[in-house]
């Protein structure tokens, strides 16, 4: 009789649970957010996208277990306002952080605000890049403006602290120990876990930079391009690998050796070699231990540079050039991936993982020597695009890839209703939502707008907006110059030829002009808006 009564139970029991856990699928109680980004992070150097230049295993793997999406972009190629719009969910035209120098309007409506009104932890740690206390976080630890790879300091509830290490180190271990000890575990989480690798001087830690400078890299096709075939922005633009990058800040050859040799750099004034924020930001603010870990790898590269630099082709020295960049700038994705893998794990072993959706992003593309170029800020592709795969467990199958023209202008409105939490109307994105349980036909978005503003500035990319679509990208360069130009995507994937002007193209230009005279429309920007420009900076 008991025992009759006892399996009774124990079937209702079984009942209960599995009708749970069948909720759980379909209705999981509110999930965590783990949004993870990088600083210039491209996606050819993640081995999800391609492994040609390096192997990431750790970022691989919340695209393995999760969804890539290979036409990920940004609204404007610069790291603040990239935040801004990510934050706002806006259009830097509309938030008002149109470029770097611009104040961000902390009065405006941010997404985690609006996880800290629903009853979400809520925490912000690594680089945010403006800003002093960031609103909408329970907790925070980020670095001032671009902050610093070694000895980093932080600003924080409590004031400011230096901390002795490697920044992505650093910022991980505060991340896990949040986690880990901080956080109302009875709450669910936001946490946004932002690394200031790999942003320029590309800084990698002494394990990776012993490693990576015995590396050699293949060069991308374009890395001698002539810019012919294009308009004037690309020619005039101040991001060449051979005429642009500084010898001292960015090859880590001591600005003192240089000065020894003399006269070795023809295009770089001796004075960009010693600003506060390059080779000797990073390498001054060491410490002697650490000093001790950089010195012997430096002192091969100076003796190396001194031998060899003074006999070398401009062939020859655009060739080491790359080199040196990919070695500093590919060892410091090394750290944050292993990085990433600790952050990974850590969700594993503390039975987080399931109920978590872990995003992995850039604040805008960059270019690894495609086109000659490092740096970002144009809407062609290397810096228009912008890694980003998403890992949600029982929500988004493993494995998947999505095509679709997706934008960070899209992430605030995506998080929010993961999160059952309400988007302000007057966000200008679209939920991924759709894409991420690939119900395709509730996506209708072809075309995507985006506007970039900083110039006259360092880099001298000029100002420029444009439409993009999966097969074509139409662009008008419409300050200092009035140039047009229009690539074919699909045929002419390196953006080598602008078409513009040729003939059989001239139905595309015009669908594509009335396209983008909509979008300026719908997301209120206009060509007045250079009259705001000129007012909030000063700047013609
Ligand atoms: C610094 C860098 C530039 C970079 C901008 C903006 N020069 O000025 O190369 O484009 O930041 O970067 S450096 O010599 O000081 O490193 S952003 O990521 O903040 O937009
Ligand atoms: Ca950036």
């Amino acid at each position: 009789m008991k025992s009759k009564r006892n399996l009774i139970l124990f079937l209702l029991a079984l009942l209960i649970l599995s009708a749970c856990s069948e909720d759980k699928k379909e209705n999981p109680g509110r999930p965590n957010i783990l949004f993870i980004m990088a600083d210039d992070h491209a996606y050819q150097a993640i081995s999800a996208y391609s492994d040609k230049l390096l192997k990431t295993p750790n970022i691989d793997r919340i695209a393995n277990e999760g969804m890539l999406f290979t036409n990920a972009c940004v609204t404007n190629s610069i790291c603040a306002p990239s935040r801004a719009t990510i934050l706002t969910g806006k259009h830097t035209h509309i938030n008002g952080k149109i470029d770097n120098g611009m104040p961000f309007d902390t009065t405006q409506v941010t997404f985690p605000q609006l996880f800290q009104k629903a009853g979400y932890q809520t925490a912000m740690y690594g680089k945010l890049h403006f800003g002093n206390n960031p609103k909408g976080v329970d907790d925070f630890m980020i670095l001032p403006g671009q902050g610093y790879y070694i000895n980093p300091k932080f600003i924080t509830p409590k004031g400011d602290t230096t901390i002795t290490g490697y920044v992505t180190d650093i910022i991980t271990d505060l991340t896990i120990e949040w986690l880990d000890k901080k956080r109302d575990k009875d709450k669910p989480f936001m946490m946004m876990y932002l690394h200031k690798a790999p942003h320029r001087p590309w800084w990698p830690s002494p394990e990776k930079f012993k490693a990576f400078t015995k590396k050699t890299f293949p060069e991308p096709e374009t890395l001698f391009d002539d810019y012919s075939n294009r308009g004037s922005a690309a020619r005039t633009a101040e991001m060449n690998l051979l005429h642009h990058l500084r010898y001292g800040h960015d090859s880590k050859i001591r600005p003192q050796t240089i000065a020894e040799m003399g006269g070795v750099s023809p295009d770089v004034p001796p004075v960009m070699w010693d600003g506060i924020d390059g080779f000797t930001g990073p390498y001054g603010r060491a410490n002697a231990e650490q000093k001790a870990l950089y010195d012997p790898v430096i002192d091969s590269i100076n003796l190396w540079f001194k031998n060899n630099w003074p006999t070398m082709s401009d062939v020859e020295k655009m060739r080491w050039k790359y080199q040196r960049y990919m070695q500093d700038y590919l060892g410091s994705i090394s750290s944050v991936d292993d990085n990433v893998g600790r952050v990974l794990d850590y969700l594993d072993e503390s039975g987080l993982a399931e109920n978590t959706m872990v995003v992995y992003t850039s604040d805008q593309g960059f270019y690894l020597g495609e086109h000659g170029w490092f740096d970002k800020r144009f809407i062609y592709d290397e810096s228009f695009k912008t890694p980003l795969m998403i890992r949600w467990p029982n929500q988004i199958t493993p494995g998947m890839t999505n095509d679709e023209m997706v934008q960070n202008l899209d992430f605030a409105q995506t998080f929010l209703e993961a999160a059952r939490i309400n988007a302000p109307e007057d966000m200008q994105g679209e939920s991924l939502m759709p894409l991420l349980k690939n119900d395709r036909a509730s996506w209708n978005r072809d075309a995507v707008y985006y506007h970039y503003y900083e110039y006259p500035a360092v880099h001298m990319v000029k100002r420029h907006y444009g439409i993009v679509t999966k097969e074509f990208k139409l662009v008008h360069f419409y300050y200092d110059v009035d140039e047009w130009e229009l690539y074919d995507r699909l045929n002419d994937p390196q953006e080598m030829k602008n078409v513009y002007e040729e003939a059989e193209y001239a139905g595309v230009v015009k669908e594509l002009k009335t396209q983008l005279a909509e979008l300026r429309v719908k997301y209120k920007d206009s060509q007045a808006l250079d009259q705001k420009y000129i007012e909030m900076t000063g700047m013609e």
